[in-house]
């Protein structure tokens, strides 16, 4: 039996971090629909973010790309934030968009170019330090698109030099959060392509570092609650960045694609007992919305984030576990299945009214005339950075 009051605390607890690029332009290789009303700058997208917490109550922190959110004064910025009633979370590294990065940033075969994108790694952590951040996030674009155009090896003691630099550099509660993809822009190797690479060097690294799992980086039909469970019981999980895809990278709302893979996911994040902020697994949205209004957006992918988790939170592990050590497969698989098919929309409505909010936050954010009251007063948006 589930304790449908336990399942509503955790869901009050749950907490998911909302990246501020997605609240700016963005678009394709191909065109940018820039739309009224974005953000002029990283404090119109941290008001966006303010935004989004206040009508689902779950989303008190927004992650930072840089330079995309360069601001003078970040300690400034952070209290900013926390005047708005939001955290600053991950700070992003951009090593990926400035020429001297064509043959790659940290693994380039030039140690110039390796020292610059180094520096940026270190500058990040100066950043959060100011912020009050507890994780740096990075992604590296370095790879290479012809078999032979440089050694493939070189490149990974080019890549752990750097990140222990960086690493060595962290204090306080301050981690390390490596992210993987398989492929793009590189297309014939990437440097760290894969969970087991990013396992690989965190494990040389240290405690403070941990794989960071976007779910729109790895090969179709790839098991992503396999990599999950794996992480978790290695204790070596940090973050994700949550978004869904059909085809590649598509950066499309969570749980848009498959929610039955974020059902998946969530419930091994139960299973592990990691489902608790006090754990430290950062629950991030990595999302660009092209077409659509971006906030009701991003507020759709929390309530899609929260509608997997009280999914998960209702499978009725004790009666799975008698059919599974039972080996009664088709019993096992009834109890999960049944959690997955739960209609939790009067669930989640519920906590929200408890918490004062407003039961369906989608309706509640139209009839707020928010948008509107943005498209009036902002104009000249500007790009995430991805089509700049
Ligand atoms: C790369 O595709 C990535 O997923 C990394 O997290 C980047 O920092 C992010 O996209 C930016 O959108
Ligand atoms: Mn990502
Ligand atoms: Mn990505």
């Amino acid at each position: 039996m589930t304790d449908l009051a336990a399942v509503k605390r955790a869901l009050t607890a749950q907490r998911i971090e909302t990246p501020s690029w997605a609240y700016a332009n963005s678009g394709t290789r191909f065109k940018v629909f820039a739309q009224p009303g974005v953000p002029r700058n990283p404090e119109e997208k941290i008001a966006d973010a303010a935004t989004v917490h206040q009508f689902t109550g779950v989303a008190p922190v927004v992650a930072l790309h840089i330079p995309w959110d360069k601001v003078d004064d970040y300690a400034t910025l952070g209290a900013y934030a926390r005047d708005l009633g939001v955290e600053i979370g991950a700070i992003n590294t951009n090593v990926f968009q400035d020429d001297d990065y064509k043959l790659g940033s940290v693994t380039n075969p030039a140690a110039r170019i390796r020292r610059k994108a180094t520096d940026h790694l270190l500058e990040a952590i100066d950043i959060m330090g100011q912020t009050g951040s507890r994780d740096l996030k990075l992604w590296f674009s370095d790879g290479i698109n012809y078999p032979g155009q440089d050694d493939l090896r070189d490149r990974q003691d080019r890549l752990a030099a750097a990140l222990r630099e960086a690493y060595d550099r962290l204090t306080g509660n301050q981690r390390m959060l490596l992210e993987y993809k398989l492929f793009e822009p590189a297309f014939y190797a990437t440097d760290v392509p894969d969970w087991g690479t990013s396992y690989a060097h965190c494990l040389e690294l240290g405690e403070r570092a941990t794989v960071c799992i976007d779910t729109g980086h790895h090969a179709p039909s790839t098991n992503i609650e396999f990599i999950v469970a794996f992480l978790l019981r290695q204790k070596k999980l940090g973050a994700f960045d949550f978004n869904s895809r059909f085809y590649a990278d598509d950066d499309l709302m969570v749980g848009a694609a498959d929610p039955f893979q974020l059902f998946r996911i969530m419930y091994e994040i139960v299973r592990g007992g990691a489902l608790d902020p006090a754990y430290g697994i950062a629950f991030m949205l990595d999302q660009c919305h092209n077409i659509e209004r971006k906030i009701p957006a991003i507020i759709r992918s929390v309530m899609n984030v929260q509608e997997a988790t009280a999914k998960a939170l209702l499978v009725d592990r004790e009666a799975l576990t008698r059919a599974q050590r039972a080996g009664d497969v088709l019993e096992a698989n009834a109890v999960f299945m049944d959690a997955y098919n739960t209609d939790v929309r009067p669930l989640l409505a519920e906590v929200r009214t408890d918490a004062g909010l407003d039961p369906d936050p989608m309706a509640a954010y139209r009839r707020s005339g928010h948008d509107e009251k943005i498209i009036a007063e902002r104009v000249g948006g500007t790009q995430a950075g991805w089509g700049a």
